[in-house]
């Protein structure tokens, strides 16, 4: 397992990930297990067509529309605490921000696949893809709440650009579709209490199937330009904030929303 803080530094800039193996207890997983659940049921009836037919997650867990002040404490709590921070420090020790959150359940349409991308590639042409990778990066911390088969990635993608194989499968082109296999993915099966950190701009895909449903929090550099993708009802309220032991990623948030609207 690994556990030191260079360790984990090391690790990310030379694969794009790490997973720590039983990284929270029981209690902790537990309790975030319940609130997340209540979002996902409550976002699913709001949702139905959209579930039936092609949702594979959703976002903004933090937000008001479906969870209490207290509810959104707990996982504000779980974002801000030591556990969580060590490992934020440590891949990104100046200024981390926090950008969103994200669930990702099995699609209910057995027709959609696992499919292989980088993040990056849906708001980016080419030419973007192969600046942003190398200038900046999005971590995902993923907290699997229940056992799951994980994620696939291709270790070293998120810092350089895909091979042939890659791009081709990637993109769909040449005679490939997304959910292809690309030689040199390495499966990341997951249990509950694991994390797993990467980097959301590597190649990668969620691998469908048990029952999975995985609490992803979004984590970027403040010196990169992602404030439009900050969504205010999902940050804490002022009390909120001065209830969390460790506020920096919120405040980092708050203050590049400040300064992009003075
Ligand atoms: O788990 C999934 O379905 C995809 C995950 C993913 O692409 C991401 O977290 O960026």
């Amino acid at each position: 397992m690994l556990e030191n803080s260079q360790q984990l530094s090391n690790n990310y800039d030379e694969q794009g990930y790490f997973v720590i193996r039983n990284y929270f207890d029981e209690a902790q997983i537990s309790s975030l297990r319940e609130v997340v659940l209540k979002f996902h049921e409550s976002w699913k009836d709001d949702n139905r067509k959209f579930y039936r037919e092609e949702a594979f997650n959703s976002s903004l867990i933090t937000g008001t529309e479906y969870l209490s002040p207290k509810e959104r404490t707990l996982l504000f709590d779980f974002i801000s605490s030591k556990k969580v921070m060590n490992v934020v420090d440590a891949v990104i020790p100046e200024n981390p921000a926090f950008m969103n959150t994200q669930l990702f359940f099995n699609p209910v349409n057995p027709e959609q696949k696992d499919f292989w991308h980088r993040d990056c590639q849906y708001d980016y042409d080419i030419e973007d893809q192969m600046r942003v990778i190398q200038d900046t990066q999005v971590l995902h911390l993923r907290v699997p709440l229940f056992d799951e088969l994980g994620m696939e990635v291709i270790p070293g993608t998120h810092k350089r650009w895909d091979n042939e194989e890659e791009y081709n499968v990637r993109q769909e082109v040449n005679g490939k579709v997304s959910n292809d296999p690309i030689s040199g993915g390495v499966k990341i099966p997951l249990a509950a209490g694991d994390l797993l950190v990467f980097s959301a701009d590597m190649i990668h895909r969620g691998l469908y199937g048990l029952d999975r449903l995985a609490l992803d929090i979004l984590i970027f550099d403040s010196a990169a330009d992602y404030i439009d993708y900050i969504d205010d009802d999902c940050l804490p309220t002022l009390s909120m904030l001065n209830k969390i032991a460790d506020p920096r990623l919120f405040l980092n948030t708050l203050r590049l929303k400040s300064t992009a609207c003075a």
